[in-house]
């Protein structure tokens, strides 16, 4: 719908122009996808190997620069061979105005930026960026924009971070959220909302997100509607495609390398561990008296366990996160070393008013009183951990603190460098959250030995 639109808005009048783009449009795609699939399917960590989605970005790299002004002449001179993104001004063809238009993205002096989303789709949008909306189911996306400074572009937000009752609503963390406007539910936003806060662009999350971009192409076609998570594995190209959609490229850059230097110094000792130094990890969630355990990975998680020096034993077993359940039948078969429960932030307090982990540790108890287990040698080996999530994520820069705390339990040999409180606390900072971590909140259980 969003294409076809955009088609519409630039492409009349140029039909066979428009033909033939659109065949090698598709070809774009399909890089695109291949890469991004390919990277999450053979369990690559390298995030080197991407290519920003932003057309400008002529020869298909990771960033927009003089190199891509100088990849369009040679396009031009018949030296190079075309790409969709070397048309940086998206009007179907490649001349010299896209290398004038090139050099205004490089000094940020763009007027209009064209960019790819997650889902696949073009979109372009005027800029600046002043007011947006956010649809957010997780927190990924609004965690990284307040990293960059950008709080206070964000007009109106889904429910769940506005309404008192709302599962991610949080004076304590989220104080500037809880006076947004609200649009809504997550699933069924109300459009007339959105449309009285006429936002420059509008946000979500998760491309199928029930069906929000068809919807929005339905009622408010004029709304460029951009679907981008942060993951794992895309943070650095889609941060630095944040960076250059709101203007804030400096504040990304400067963000991506505190992220990945944290990264590599948790994966430098992982990275190549052969498969028999790798422990195995059960990674569930769990409530007293349950026999069905949800089996956790996929892209998700998998990478976490991952660089943190483990091997997930449920890793080939998930469709989506959750999805899928184990019996206790077979994680006795499994008998993995370390067994890692996610646990909601109930046992963490909303507000992190306490740092009381009684009710986290009953839950600790029961599960290692559990006589079923006993034989397994992470119950035996006491390498049973429960992480409070989400305030810890398994995306965005968040991601790190929770690889940091599964480096300790996994690889503790390996991770004497790590810290994961001081990581979380800087983390907070960067966020302008004030709480004392040695006061507030309980994250895991057992707590880490100082
Ligand atoms: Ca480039
Ligand atoms: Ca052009």
């Amino acid at each position: 719908m969003i294409k076809s639109y955009l088609y519409c808005k630039k492409r009349n009048g140029c039909d066979i122009v428009n033909r033939s783009w659109k065949k090698s449009f598709c070809v774009l795609i399909a890089l695109v996808a291949s890469i991004s699939t390919w990277g999450a399917a053979s369990g690559d960590t390298d995030e080197e190997n991407f290519s920003l989605g932003i057309f400008g970005n002529a020869n298909m790299d990771e960033t927009i620069d003089e190199q891509d002004m100088v990849y369009v002449q040679e396009v031009i001179l018949g030296t190079k061979p075309a790409t969709n993104l070397a048309d940086a001004n998206y009007d179907g063809k490649i001349d010299a105005d896209d290398i004038t238009w090139i050099e205004q993205i490089i000094r940020g002096e763009e007027k209009e930026l064209t960019i790819i989303d997650d889902a696949g789709d073009v979109i372009t949008f005027q800029k600046p960026i002043n007011r947006v909306v956010l649809i957010e189911g997780y927190a990924a996306l609004y965690e990284t924009w307040r990293a960059l400074n950008m709080k206070d572009k964000v007009t109106g937000i889904n429910d769940r971070y506005v309404r008192p009752d709302g599962i991610r609503y949080s004076e304590r963390y989220y104080p500037e959220l809880t006076t947004k406007k609200n649009v809504g539910s997550t699933e069924e936003p109300d459009l007339e909302v959105i449309a009285n806060i006429a936002p420059d662009i509008f946000f979500i999350d998760w491309s199928p997100m029930y069906g929000m971009k068809e919807k929005l192409a339905k009622s408010l076609p004029q709304l460029p509607a951009v679907c981008m998570d942060i993951t794992y594995e895309n943070f650095t190209r889609n941060t630095r495609m944040t960076g250059y959609i709101f203007d804030k490229r400096e504040e990304a850059e400067e963000y991506i390398n505190w992220r990945n230097g944290l990264k590599d110094t948790i994966e430098k000792q992982t990275k190549g561990l052969p498969d028999d130094k790798r422990p195995s990890v059960f990674l569930s969630s769990y409530e007293p008296g349950i026999n069905d355990f949800p089996a956790r990975g996929g892209s998700r998680y998998d990478p976490l366990v991952d660089g943190a020096g483990g091997k997930n034993i449920c890793e080939g077993l998930i469709g989506l996160p959750t999805a899928n359940k184990v019996s206790a039948e077979w994680i006795l078969k499994q008998n993995p070393d370390v067994i890692i429960f996610t646990a909601s932030n109930a046992y963490t307090g909303f507000e992190f008013n306490s740092n009381d982990p009684s009710k986290l540790a009953a839950l600790y108890e029961d599960f290692m009183n559990r006589s079923e287990f006993s034989e397994i040698d992470a119950v035996k080996n006491k390498r049973v951990y429960f992480i409070c999530l989400p305030w810890l994520l398994y995306g965005g820069a968040s991601g790190i603190i929770t690889e940091a705390y599964f480096a300790k339990w996994i690889q503790p040999d390996l991770s004497n460098d790590i810290d994961p409180l001081a990581i979380h606390q800087k983390f907070l900072e960067l966020q302008g959250v004030d709480l004392d971590l040695e006061k507030y909140g309980v994250f895991v259980y057992p707590p880490l030995e100082k």
